[in-house]
């Protein structure tokens, strides 16, 4: 006979630095609730059960918290649509019934400039319409969950994603497992990752990927152009690569910026100076430019901002409208939608980069985990995103060195916040 479940009250509003829940054993840091709730004491209620009632029980999820940080970055980040000074995300905390918690990251690039999500719409998306439809489902049944989600808000990747991160870290910080372990196990153990240069100033990037080469922190160099003139540009992206030589490779980002002539253009002197790949030549929805670039010059054409997913990773892999696919968990719509690009771009014999939203290191590290399960990234990664921001959110932050990123150890994403830090980034302390 199964012994009946004692329902015990466990507490009404934690201490500070009181373990939240029931013992999960991972070491897992924790802060007074309010840290995330903005101060409102609830009652906690927790079954306190035998062994044989616990096997048979269901995690539930408890409660979805969103919150919008903004970090000073390093240095002034020069894009073709805008200068980004700060970079804002939006941290989610996933809350179980087991007391079990999961993080989750999901970002974007210049407000509404980069894309059609931002930050504020990311929060409101979780807040209004996600939370509501998955508070007391099944925690574990992640599947069923991400298709709850997309049932009830449609679009919005990197709302879903940074929901569905959360979801995969509590699961993995249930078991045991690192989020690389639930996704299929580690292939690597390091991964290279790759710097952008966009300080807007030929000499300043010259210095910098000196000093980057110097340091050993890296050696491929991707430029943001597409600001100035296609002659304006290949002239920076020269002198650029003139000063790296065979240190390094070089590659550029457009983010959108040309139209099919000026790539054309472009295409043709970039490849002539040694550039390795074009990264988002024209607008997301010209795939026919894209096509027409990829098929007529032998420079790499990557796809960035027209990958939304595993419907458009399927619609450029068919007709073949790039060689290489940026794969961004963010954007497409969470881990397992990402490993989706991932099957469709490996399937059809198109090359794979390891792209960011320049999320923090908490979105980086989860999309480190998926990325470490995948034998081969022919151009590397750019998971660089923490070291573009002034401060680290991470206790630990992740560890960079000799070109590479080291992949966490731990179960889920096998990193925890520094409380203290998010809660002197997040925007809603200026008004509380
Ligand atoms: C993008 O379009 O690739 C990634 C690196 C970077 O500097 O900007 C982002 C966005
Ligand atoms: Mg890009």
């Amino acid at each position: 006979m199964p012994r009946t479940p004692t329902l015990a009250i466990a507490a009404s509003a934690p201490g500070p630095g009181a373990a939240h829940g029931g013992g999960s054993g991972f070491g897992y840091r924790t802060r007074p609730l309010r840290y995330w709730t903005g101060g409102t004491p609830r009652c906690h209620l927790r079954v306190i059960e035998g062994p044989e009632v616990r096997a048979t029980a269901v995690t539930k999820i408890d409660r979805i918290d969103a919150i919008i940080i903004d970090v000073p970055t390093v240095r002034g980040h020069v894009v073709s649509m805008t200068t980004m000074l700060t970079q804002s995300v939006v941290l989610v905390r996933v809350r179980f019934s087991d007391g079990s918690e999961g993080l989750g990251e999901g970002a974007s690039i210049g407000g509404l400039s980069y894309g059609p999500e931002s930050v504020e719409s990311v929060k409101l998306a979780i807040d209004t319409y996600i939370a509501p439809a998955l508070v007391g489902m099944d925690a574990d049944a992640i599947a069923t969950a991400s298709a709850h989600m997309e049932k009830a808000v449609k679009g919005n990747p990197i709302a879903r994603a940074a929901v569905e991160c959360a979801l995969w870290d509590g699961l993995g910080r249930r078991s045991g497992l690192s989020v690389a372990q639930l996704f299929g196990g580690r292939v690597h153990d390091r991964l290279p990752v790759a710097w952008t240069l966009a300080n807007g100033n030929s000499q300043t990037d010259i210095e910098e990927a000196l000093r980057m080469l110097e340091t050993r922190r890296h050696r491929d160099f991707k430029l943001k152009i597409g600001k100035r003139p296609v002659k304006q540009d290949i002239a920076h992206v020269a002198a650029i690569a003139a000063a790296v030589g065979d240190r390094g490779t070089i590659r550029v980002d457009v983010n959108q910026a040309w139209s099919l002539t000026e790539a054309r253009y472009g295409a043709r002197g970039l490849q002539e100076i040694g550039c390795v790949l074009i990264e988002q030549p024209v607008a997301r929805d010209k795939l026919a430019a894209l096509k027409a670039l990829t098929d007529g010059y032998e420079i790499a054409i990557m796809a960035d901002e027209v990958l939304q997913g595993p419907a458009d990773a399927m619609r450029v892999a068919a007709n073949r409208s790039a060689d290489v696919f940026a794969v961004k968990v963010c954007q497409s719509g969470g881990l397992k939608s990402a490993s989706d690009v991932i099957a469709i771009a490996r399937a059809a014999g198109i090359d794979l980069y390891g792209g960011t939203m320049l999320e923090s290191g908490l979105g980086t590290a989860a999309a480190i985990q998926l990325f470490a399960t995948v034998p081969e990234w022919q151009f590397g990664t750019e998971m660089f995103g923490p070291l573009l921001l002034k401060d680290e959110i991470l206790a630990e932050p992740l560890e960079y060195k000799d070109f590479s990123v080291t992949v966490p150890q731990g179960p889920g994403i096998g990193v925890t916040l520094d409380d203290d830090k998010v809660n002197f980034y997040r925007r809603d302390r200026r008004s509380r």
